[in-house]
């Protein structure tokens, strides 16, 4: 065994010993262990401290029970969770996910990557994630808003806008966030900017529904410039169709590539002369009159669908993953090798498999981890605290120039860290790692032994 695999094994296994049910968990740790420990390994103090150690167990993490009453009158009950992970550079920070799939395991991974990418946005925000294993699905208005009621009655007394700010995620949009804070307010008796994602009209910022696609296209062409190429006349595939696809589809286009391909729970669209134009609003429309069937797409515009698929195995230019954890496992990894895909883009949180990222690393394609690319959604959450603080407004313009910035930043960030001299390349999973951990490690530090 290699020096390097020794050290990951002995940081892994007792984490695997005490958390081995928690497989999403262990594998984003593990992930950021195997390009972090070298690093700690060069720069004793960080060893010493023992901050990877600290990093991998949640400052603290509230599970607690939801119970609702359905519209037919039935008792129902959730489960709820919080993961404060780490508060070394500013309040807890993240998401609230409604999913049947969220469990401790679950939280405790979008909680780590958090961690390390709100570090990486360069503003002052700790990690955090919630949520809940509810489905939206089917679900009436009211059911969805006494759900938000009753989950925030236990959640209002653990968060708060210099404590622990959530955001929406899977699940979770405009609506939720406004049930959800419309009862932290009765509850906290004050108006503060306690969430983001709020609407428009009641301290929400514009550009944060499109930033997470709209920042990926941004980091993407980063990516591109550095190898001496633009976005311009590239094909690109997408999975999931949610808020975040459509920022990558609105962005793509208007950059002048093309989006051939989406998909839905229900398969893909192959769409040969882009998602552009209407197009785009009609995905709006989908979206918003709560149907999840990209066939409707293609049966409006009459263009290829493929039943219970995945777009992997198009021979396009770029594959973007925008759908959610180990969506992309090895089999997708060898199409996109074969049919010499040259970026792999990942824009949800962790979905490529650990294998299937083995098989990557060791090829052409140029990867760039969630962590990076999807910081921009976070970003402007910040950007949004940054709002309610000094309690204006700034114009949509305003917030994309400071997105586009955050982006631009976190790219020569991968580069400071992640080239590799000798390859003449970017290991951007090096990169965004080693950047996100040297900034929460150096303030765990300073902070003591907390
Ligand atoms: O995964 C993520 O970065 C998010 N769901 C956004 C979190 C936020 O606080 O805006």
């Amino acid at each position: 065994m290699s020096k390097h695999k020794a050290e990951l094994e002995a940081f892994m296994s007792p984490l695997r010993e005490k958390y081995g049910n928690e497989k999403e968990f262990l594998q984003a740790v593990e992930e950021v262990a195997e390009t972090v420990l070298p690093f700690i390994e060069k720069n004793p103090k960080y060893k010493k401290a023992k901050i990877l150690e600290r990093m991998a167990v949640p400052e603290r993490a509230i599970i607690f029970r939801i119970p609702w009453i359905d519209d037919k009158g039935e008792y129902q009950i959730n489960t709820g969770y919080r993961v404060q992970m780490n508060s070394a550079i500013g309040p807890y920070k993240g998401g609230m996910r409604f999913h049947p799939s969220v469990n401790l395991s679950v939280m405790k991974f979008l909680a780590f990557e958090q961690t390390l990418k709100n570090s990486l946005t360069s503003l002052p925000m700790g990690g955090g994630k919630g949520g809940s294993d509810f489905d939206p699905r089917g679900k009436s208005d009211n059911e969805i808003m006494r759900f938000c009621q009753s989950l925030m009655t236990e959640l209002f007394r653990h968060i708060g806008a210099n404590t622990d700010v959530p955001a929406g995620d899977i699940g979770v949009g405009a609506r939720e966030v406004g049930y959800m804070y419309g009862q932290y307010k009765r509850l906290a008796n004050e108006f503060t900017g306690v969430f983001t994602g709020k609407g428009i009209n009641w301290g929400g910022s514009l550009i944060r529904p499109e930033a997470t696609g709209f920042g990926a296209v941004y980091f993407t062409q980063e990516i591109l410039k550095n190898v001496g190429d633009t976005i311009k006349g590239k094909t690109v595939a997408v999975s999931g169709f949610g808020n975040v696809a459509w920022g990558v589809v609105k962005k793509v286009a208007e950059l002048g590539g093309k989006v051939v391909a989406m998909s839905g729970p229900d398969g893909f669209i192959y769409d040969k002369n882009g998602i552009t134009g209407d197009k785009i609003d009609y995905l709006i429309e989908m979206r918003s009159s709560g149907r999840d069937k990209v066939k409707d797409y293609a049966d409006k515009y009459g263009v290829e669908f493929h039943a219970g698929k995945k777009p992997w195995g198009l021979k396009v230019d770029i594959a973007m993953p925008c759908a959610t954890q180990n969506e992309f496992d090895v089999e997708d990894a060898k199409a996109v090798i074969k049919n010499k895909v040259h970026y792999l883009i990942e824009v949800a949180n962790m979905p490529t498999t650990l294998e299937a990222y083995k098989l990557i690393k060791d090829s052409e394609v140029i990867f760039a981890p969630g962590k990076a690319v999807n910081a921009g959604g976070v970003a402007t959450s910040g950007l949004e605290m940054t709002q309610n603080s000094i309690r204006l407004s700034w114009s949509a313009k305003e917030v994309d120039e400071h997105l586009h910035k955050i982006m631009i930043e976190i790219h020569k960030s991968c580069i400071k860290y992640g080239y590799d001299k000798k390859a003449g390349r970017v290991d951007y999973v090096k990169g965004a790692n080693l950047a996100g951990f040297v900034k929460v490690a150096d303030a765990m530090i300073d902070q003591g032994l907390v």
